[in-house]
């Protein structure tokens, strides 16, 4: 008899583990779209249909390649719109005795699959997702016995191991790290190139229709889905970056511009997440862009560092923390997330930006969802839950592997200091130096107070206050403590207070208490 292998959708690959030892004579595919994985969170629209879409593209693709596929349709009346019933049902009628499958990136439905694979009377095998440059193993070697776990050291690692940037056992240029000079301001008229987008095929457009039926409750819009939904489409994307994007990558990295929402960016996230860019090509083929001289080596040392630097590190920590780390709170924030993150109505000029992206194009650079919208959240005290389902919900990269450490972690310090060293809390002057937001915003980035001053200096002082006891041992945050001590005991009180007027304004109150008028 032959294997029934399970293909999920975001493992849509031609080398996929699960895949390597097919027999297309006698094996059978099952890929399925069901209501469990599209609502699990209300997912944006945009990235259902680029799951769907990407997920029936991968069916033809096999089958024209000779494969027989089970495709599962989210309208199918027999779907049981759950991943272990559409596998249960494809077994029910005895064919298969043998089931293998590529373990799955996010720890929910992973549980639901061991639990099945252990209940089931068929062989299950579920193979490592060898996709990625460092297998569990390999990450759980790395941290065993460090005190601190932090993404430079691991990230020194995967570079000797893939070398990737090395000249023998040294980094290129002598340095490990030209993050110092990713930082360049926009200057006045530089704007980004015009890149390349795709627009939908045929079974795209197919899907969106499907989709804008099927979910039209779920958060967003469709009207500009461009999603590279196949490996041609998405090498397309990637070969457009390397040669116009990636010489301005890393001089730009962190600067922002109103109605610019890809800047230098690779928009290529949602490509690697589901399997039709292998990140370990992406980083060669930046590389060779560097050696032959299209891109400078900040740039490509950024990018090839954003991808086996910060991309493996979080799913390390991801696999080695959970189920607790989804659980942390170390600043035991417990305010509700305001409705502008989802309406986008805010006359904050940088929130109201990112949202608007969020809403189009299920999509914010990165910058943007850390000192943005991450830093908001965590200067207001949202409940992690509450940030963790906004950041799901609306972006078209977001699994949580990858999304929960950068979120709890990097942007908000729910974690207490196992994926950053200190919480990234800012006022309005970084935001300032980054983009041409401030200007026509209504708010006064130079005011440190009242209801006209922006938010993010209102919050600011009143939040390291706020967290003293859970924020004052750390080295990093030494110096903005002392500037806090030497304002006095009435001065504080004051900051305290502020901070919560604009956080009770804002919205952002306690789930049980009433909604500010
Ligand atoms: P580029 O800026 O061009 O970077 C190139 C690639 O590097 C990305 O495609 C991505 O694969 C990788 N990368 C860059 N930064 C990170 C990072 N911090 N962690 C992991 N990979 C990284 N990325 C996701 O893929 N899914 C998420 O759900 C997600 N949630 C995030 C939440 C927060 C609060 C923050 C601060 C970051 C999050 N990121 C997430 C990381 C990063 O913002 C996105 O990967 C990036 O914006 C995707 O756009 P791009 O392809 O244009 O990236
Ligand atoms: C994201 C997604 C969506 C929206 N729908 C499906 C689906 O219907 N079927 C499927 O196999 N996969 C889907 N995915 C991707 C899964 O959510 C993803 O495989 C897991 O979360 C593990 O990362
Ligand atoms: Fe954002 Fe404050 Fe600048 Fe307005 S003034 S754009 S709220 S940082």
């Amino acid at each position: 008899t032959g294997t029934l292998r399970l293909v999920l959708g975001d493992q849509l690959s031609d080398g996929l583990s699960a895949l390597t030892d097919l027999d297309p004579a006698r094996d059978l595919i099952l890929l399925a779209e069901v209501r469990d994985e599209a609502t699990y969170v209300r997912h944006h629209k945009q990235k259902i249909a680029l799951a769907f879409a990407a997920m029936r593209s991968f069916a033809v693709r096999l089958e024209t390649r000779g494969v027989s596929v089970r495709y599962v349709r989210i309208d199918d009346p027999d779907n049981r719109h759950s991943i272990v019933a559409e596998v249960e049902r494809a077994l029910a009628d005895g064919r298969f005795e043998r089931v293998v499958m590529t373990e799955c990136g996010e720890w929910r439905l992973a549980q639901a699959l061991s639990g099945f694979a252990s209940a089931s009377p068929s062989l299950v095998e579920i193979r490592p997702d060898d996709r990625f440059v460092c297998s569990h193993d390999r990450f759980r070697r790395w941290a065993s016995g460090k005190s601190q776990l932090r993404m430079e050291f691991f990230y020194r690692e995967m570079r000797r191991e893939t070398g990737l940037l090395m000249e023998g056992d040294q980094p290129a240029g002598g340095k490990w790290n030209y993050d110092a000079e990713n930082r360049r301001k926009l200057g006045k008229g530089v704007r980004p190139p015009r890149r390349l987008r795709t627009p939908p095929d045929e079974i795209a457009r197919g899907t969106i229709a499907d989709v804008a039926r099927l979910f039209p409750d779920h958060f967003g819009t469709l009207d500009a889905f461009a999603w590279p939904t196949t490996a041609e489409q998405a090498e397309a994307i990637l070969a457009d970056f390397i040669e116009n994007l990636l010489p301005g990558f890393g001089d730009w990295q962190d600067a922002m511009a109103e109605s610019e929402p890809w800047m230098w960016h690779g928009l290529i996230s949602t490509s690697i997440n589901l399997g039709l860019i292998d990140p370990l090509d992406a980083c060669r083929r930046a590389e060779a862009a560097w050696k032959a001289g299209r891109a400078p080596l900040n740039a490509v040392e950024g990018f090839i560092r954003q991808i086996i630097g910060w991309r493996e590190f979080v799913r390390g920590i991801y696999w080695l923390k959970m189920p607790e780390y989804a659980r942390r709170n170390h600043l035991d924030a417990d305010r509700g997330l305001p409705w502008f993150y989802w309406s986008g109505e805010t006359d904050m000029a940088c929130v109201a930006d990112t949202v608007r992206s969020a809403r189009d194009h299920a999509y914010a650079h990165h910058i943007q969802r850390l000192m943005v919208t991450g830093n908001l959240a965590m200067l207001l005290g949202v409940h992690p839950d509450a940030v963790d389902d906004w950041y799901m919900v609306v972006f078209a990269d977001a699994y949580e592997w990858v999304e929960m450490p950068n979120t709890r972690g990097m942007a908000t310090f729910a974690d207490g200091g196992i994926v950053g060293s200190k919480p990234y809390a800012a006022s309005g002057a970084y935001i300032d130096r980054m983009s041409d937001y401030c200007g026509p915003c209504r708010y006064d980035v130079k005011a440190k107070s009242g209801e006209g001053a922006c938010p993010f200096n209102r919050l600011y002082w009143g939040f390291l206050e706020r967290n003293r006891d859970r924020l004052r041992d750390n080295v990093r945050l030494a110096m903005p403590y002392r500037t806090l001590d030497g304002f006095g005991e009435d001065r504080r009180k004051a900051l305290l207070d502020e901070a919560e007027a604009c956080r009770v304004s804002m919205g952002a109150v306690r789930p049980s208490s009433e909604p500010a008028e």
